[in-house]
């Protein structure tokens, strides 16, 4: 088992004075110099915590074996379905007690601060429920696809199986998703500001084969998609985009959906809100006029300064955010660095991520790093050589459609401050001169 809880974070290794001490070659060619001893300090690190009767490598002997290198190690099947090292156990998916009554209807965040690609391992893909996650046998599990259509059909998880399958990778965000800084920088944390987004390589059919197999009669419009939870969690969505690009999916990079994730099957609708997307789904109706929910509202609404409602607001605008440095990875001293982040929109493909470390006043622009695909993640890196004084860094995307990444001040000058959702402002990290990293917002 591995340890949970706020109480396993370790301090981190790389911040421990006596690490740091450790001094650079002293042939080592300048312009490498500030990556080379990272390297050093590293090694440090793990002599430090394993052995410390180690002797440091020197550039002219090998290292000393340490005691995981006079031995022989476990064996296969040890562990049948693997873990991650015990000393990763800090890297989890947490929650913000406060934030909502109960664990059941709440949300987890994905420590975007540890991960290091544009997939979320599934572990640690960000959970919302309504009511809880239900175990659900798939034997028992129905799909039922009925309403304004030909031939109803009650599918099970074997007939899904047999339909032609699509794989594409697609991130997946809840709209209130930095919803705690929409009035005032709150969370200290990348985890707590931005981790409600998560990306996944899905596998499964096609929504428009399924429709196309029971005959979409000409008066539909309309789909109500409906979960097997308690909360019977459902949506109403244009036929249009069900037809376009929406999956039924029953895997998830590559082995099945996890339950927290709508084992066994679950809707994914690119690059729209994360609630539309209808886990544990058992039932579509096709109708002439969306429906209302169980539930007070059949769709999430922002309230606006004069008091009406911002609705049906499905699509996740383009947002960025800086992954390192970050308040959880603070930087260790002036030096050569590479700034990291993460962008995407639900409009399609990332076109440019701009970086600043002044705060907005000058931007530079990025590296994005394949594969770059439409409404998934994109990662971007940035050279900096860090002077050791104040920053204040910050990223900026731009997408296909054009979309440039408001800043909080342009986004409240639209929307006011009541909102909760649909926070997709510039996120500025500040950097003070010891390396700690803050959330701040600029007027
Ligand atoms: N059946 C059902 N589907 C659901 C939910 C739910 O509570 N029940 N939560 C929705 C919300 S609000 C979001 S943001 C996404 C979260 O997906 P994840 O838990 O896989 O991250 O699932 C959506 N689908
Ligand atoms: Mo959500």
């Amino acid at each position: 088992m591995r340890p949970r809880g706020e109480e396993n974070v370790r301090p981190n290794p790389l911040r421990s004075k006596a690490v740091l001490s450790d001094p650079a070659g002293a042939d080592v060619p300048v312009g490498r110099r500030s990556f080379l001893r990272l390297g050093a300090v590293l090694t440090g690190g793990l002599a430090l915590g394993g052995n410390s009767a180690i002797a440091e490598p020197s550039q002219e002997s090998p290292p000393a074996d340490a005691p995981w290198s006079q031995s022989i190690g476990a064996g296969v099947v040890d562990r049948p379905y693997g873990r991650p090292a015990d000393t990763e156990a800090s890297v989890i998916r947490r929650n913000v007690p406060w934030l909502t009554a109960t664990a059941e209807s709440s949300v987890s965040f994905s420590p975007l601060q540890d991960l290091h690609g544009i997939i979320t391992p599934n572990g640690l893909f960000f959970e919302r429920h309504h009511a809880g996650r239900p175990d659900i046998d798939p034997a028992q599990h129905k799909l039922l696809i009925h309403g304004l259509v030909e031939r109803p059909l009650l599918l099970t998880m074997k007939d899904i199986l047999r339909f032609p399958q699509t794989t594409r990778i697609h991130f997946i965000e809840c709209p209130a998703n930095g919803g705690m800084n929409w009035r005032a920088a709150q969370m200290n944390s990348l985890q707590f500001s931005h981790g409600m987004v998560s990306c996944a390589e899905w596998t499964g059919v096609k929504l428009s084969t399924l429709l196309e197999e029971t005959g979409i009669k000409k008066e539909a419009k309309w789909a109500m998609v409906e979960g097997a939870d308690g909360a019977h969690m459902n949506r109403s969505l244009p036929l249009d985009k069900c037809l376009d690009d929406c999956l039924v999916v029953y895997a998830q990079n590559g082995e099945a959906l996890r339950p927290e994730q709508g084992y066994p099957l679950r809707l994914v609708v690119p690059g729209w809100e994360g609630n539309v997307n209808i886990k544990w789904l058992r039932r579509i109706k096709l109708g002439e006029k969306p429906w209302h929910s169980r539930e007070e509202t059949s769709k999430y609404t922002d309230l606006m300064p004069d008091g009406t409602s911002r609705g049906f607001t499905w699509l996740m605008d383009a947002k960025s955010v800086v992954t390192f440095p970050c308040p959880e990875k603070p930087l260790d001293g002036a030096g050569l660095y590479e700034i990291r982040g993460l962008a995407w929109t639900g409009n399609g493909k990332v076109t440019r991520v701009d970086v600043s470390v002044d705060g907005g006043i000058n931007w530079q622009t990025a590296r994005l790093h394949e594969p770059v695909l439409s409404k998934a993640l994109t990662k971007f890196t940035l050279p900096w050589r860090w002077d050791g004084r104040p920053a204040l860094v910050a990223s900026r995307v731009v997408d296909e459609s054009g979309y440039v990444q408001p800043t909080i001040a342009e986004l409240r000058k639209q929307r006011g401050s009541n909102s909760v959702y649909h926070n997709n402002s510039i996120q500025t990290w500040q950097v003070k001169s010891d390396g700690t990293v803050f959330n701040v917002q600029l007027a």
